[in-house]
């Protein structure tokens, strides 16, 4: 039996098509992850963007790198393409005549800092230059359409990449909606940004693309309901699933259960 997740049957059950790669801002194949777990770079604090930062490899998966802030702690890493304009090289923020910042929540006193830099630098294993590779270009204009397929990062569990569908297209933003998760987990987001990607990336990263939610049915419906008045009014005109992935976030008081973007998977 084939209980694995297919593109080709999957488009062919849900009558639907991919984006065409052009949409993407993504290279048409993806570029080669040669970095190493332990390798330190140069990164831009995901937390505090005009902050570049001292960063380590902690793992890869397909063509990113799970990263962490050296002097941050273990509970705000995240994930960047090797080809991301957010990474490069240690030298390169100093060489443009900026300076390394320490990351927001640096876990020591500030007046430390330098010191700290000095020593998580001292005998660093640098990524090599030739690692990062240049970003693709942005591609316009937006070329989504409501129904189309695609690759998603999850952004509430952002080592998940899962089947997606466009569920609404305004200017250059496109509605990112998960395959049979009910909205819980959809966004808007810019059509270059980096965390779409087409149909079929996963199998040539090497990336575990996640299988759609269990009430994959649903899919077909939120495809063809797109330009129903809200996100609300589709949500409640669905019907229950077995097992709910997560109550709507908006609707969660502060303070109970797990905060959004740490549940456990
Ligand atoms: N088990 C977690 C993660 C759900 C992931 C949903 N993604 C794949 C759209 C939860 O239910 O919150």
């Amino acid at each position: 039996k084939s209980e694995q997740f297919n593109w080709d049957d999957y488009l062919k059950e849900t009558e639907s098509v991919a984006a065409p790669l052009h949409c993407f801002r993504q290279s048409r194949i993806p570029p080669t992850n040669d970095f190493k777990v332990g390798m330190k770079l140069e990164a831009r604090d995901p937390r505090n963007v005009t902050s570049v930062c001292i960063a380590t490899v902690i793992g890869t998966t397909g063509a990113r790198l799970r990263l962490r802030l050296d002097g941050s702690d273990n509970k705000n890493d995240f994930w960047r393409l090797v080809d991301s304009s957010d990474i490069q090289p240690i030298g390169t923020c100093e060489k443009k005549g900026g300076m390394l910042q320490p990351p927001l929540g640096f876990q020591m006193n500030a007046s430390s800092w330098p010191m700290f830099l000095l020593r998580t630098l001292n005998g660093a294993e640098m990524a090599p230059a030739a690692f990062f590779k240049k970003e693709p270009p942005k591609p316009v204009p937006n070329c989504f359409k409501v129904g189309m397929k695609l690759e998603a990062i999850d952004r509430k569990n952002p080592y998940l990449i899962c089947p997606a569908t466009i569920g609404d297209v305004k200017g250059d933003e496109v509605f990112v909606t998960f395959d049979g998760w009910r909205g819980a987990f959809d966004y808007w987001c810019r059509c270059d940004s980096r965390d779409i990607f087409p149909v079929g990336w996963c199998s040539l990263t090497g990336d575990a693309l996640q299988p759609p939610g269990n009430n994959v049915s649903i899919t077909k419906s939120s495809a063809k309901i797109q330009s129903s008045p809200s996100k609300v009014t589709r949500r409640s005109m669905q019907s229950p699933q077995k097992s709910a992935p997560v109550p709507a976030q908006r609707g969660r008081k502060p303070g109970r259960g797990k905060p959004p973007g740490q549940s456990a998977v």
